[in-house]
């Protein structure tokens, strides 16, 4: 069942279909207690009260026409159910969904038919008071042949790659309100008004260029107020997409664009002048003010050291002054088990690989034109954040949860959900024996 509103979320949020509900926010702190209890037996979830677990999921819950993805979730999705049950062992408070088709009604479908509902493998129901979900330029047709295939139409020269308008777009799922006067989305800044740009050279027309936008499907700024000593306190949860970098030709225009994806976040939250040409869809110029605590997650199609990204362009992350290093690259950042067994197990181009193989989030194919399996998907924290625990649920082969994976993209995903533990504001970690490794 949908959340009230709050009467007048939607004419002061600059972005629509935020759906919140105060009064359900401190009916739900008490169940949230008690599933996260619940969830510590079953799963070691460390405590809600402490931490903010924080995660990401690209649950490949998008469908070939507009409108699929509802009819299959109002049918009995088994790969809903299973993505589903892995949100419900994991139990994260904030969670960002990818590749989610632009439809409220079925971003409350998926709530209601099937978070809310204990699944199969899964643990308890989860109820999230707070969510967000607006239009991607996926699917958007530019009226131009951005692929220069000769035709114009299809999913190649849409604004984003998609063949209907909002195909694989993204939905937040939050325990906690939203700041709704300071939201801000940056799904129209053009490509060419970033300085210093990766466009291929001589690839786009000027035409083109007066509408393509930087990103392939939106970049959003979602203010997250958490509880803390005094009142609220802000962490910034910065979402995004970018453009699988392959699926091009020798000119690389999907990797350029993934590249300078990740940037647009990279200058974002340098902020000053690095910052100055970012315009958000609210007519606000800017990056992050300094000091201000956020958290990157999304699908960024970058892996450190294998693929076909651009060299350098998660590392613009990974390797920024104000990223929480230690869980972006050190020994907190996320891992599993059943990646490394997973790479071992399928062999082919995860053999060659140079990365980390216990690092990797996503299952990709080993077949002739695979690349094998890659770290995709990222939760960054702010440096001033201290982040208690990481992982990744991918479960090994010998594990009961295995069946929610099993090498099946079809299971429940080709990705796996990666969370971070961030102490609340003012709060420090759970003590050393209460941690358990994941
Ligand atoms: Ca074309
Ligand atoms: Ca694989
Ligand atoms: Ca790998």
């Amino acid at each position: 069942m949908p959340g009230p509103c709050v009467a007048n979320s939607q004419q002061t949020s600059p972005l629509p279909y935020l759906r919140t509900s105060r009064v359900r926010l401190f009916f739900s702190a008490g169940l949230m207690a008690m599933g996260a209890l619940l969830a510590t037996l079953a799963y070691g979830t460390a405590q809600a009260q402490e931490v903010i677990r924080v995660a990401t999921y690209n649950a490949s819950l998008y469908r070939e026409k507009a409108g699929g993805l509802r009819q299959a979730l109002q049918d009995d999705s088994n790969q809903a159910a299973a993505i589903a049950a892995v949100i419900q062992r994991v139990r994260p408070q904030l969670l960002l969904i990818n590749e989610f088709d632009y439809d409220p009604e079925a971003a409350q479908l998926f709530m209601s038919r099937y978070l809310e509902r204990a699944q199969p493998k899964g643990g308890e129901a989860i109820h999230y008071p707070h969510h967000f979900i607006a239009p991607s330029n996926t699917g958007v047709p530019s009226g131009i042949d951005l692929d220069r295939d000769g035709r114009i139409g299809g999913g190649n020269d849409a604004l984003g790659f998609g063949q209907f308008p909002g195909q694989y777009g993204m939905l937040v799922l939050s325990m906690y309100n939203f700041d709704q006067e300071n939201l801000r989305s940056f799904r129209r800044v053009l490509w060419k008004d970033m300085p210093n740009n990766l466009l291929p050279p001589g690839w786009y027309t000027d035409e083109a260029l007066r509408i393509l936008p930087l990103s392939s499907k939106s970049h959003w700024d979602l203010p997250i107020r958490l509880p803390n000593a005094t009142g609220t306190g802000t962490v910034h949860f910065l979402v995004s997409h970018p453009t699988p970098p392959g699926f091009d030709g020798p000119e690389d225009r999907n990797g350029r664009r993934n590249h300078d994806e990740i940037r647009l976040w990279a200058d974002y939250i340098t902020g000053g002048a690095a910052a100055d040409y970012l315009v958000d869809d609210q007519g606000k110029r800017g990056g992050l003010p300094i000091g201000e605590s956020f958290v990157i997650a999304g699908d960024l199609n970058a892996d450190p050291a294998d693929g076909g990204s651009r060299s350098g362009a998660i590392a613009q992350l990974l390797e920024h002054p104000t990223v929480n290093s230690g869980a972006a690259k050190g020994l907190l950042a996320p891992r599993s088990k059943g990646a490394a067994e997973a790479a071992a197990r399928q062999g082919g181009q995860n053999l060659t690989q140079q990365g980390d193989a216990a690092l990797d989030t996503a299952d990709f194919s080993e077949g002739p034109r695979g690349i094998g399996n890659l770290r995709v998907d990222y939760v960054l924290a702010s440096k001033d954040l201290t982040v208690c625990r990481s992982g990744v649920f991918w479960p090994a082969s010998d594990d009961p949860d295995f069946v929610l994976v099993n090498d099946d993209p079809k299971m429940s995903s080709d990705h796996r959900l990666v969370w971070l533990d961030i102490a609340l504001p003012g709060k420090a970690c759970p003590s050393p024996s209460d941690v358990v490794a994941e």
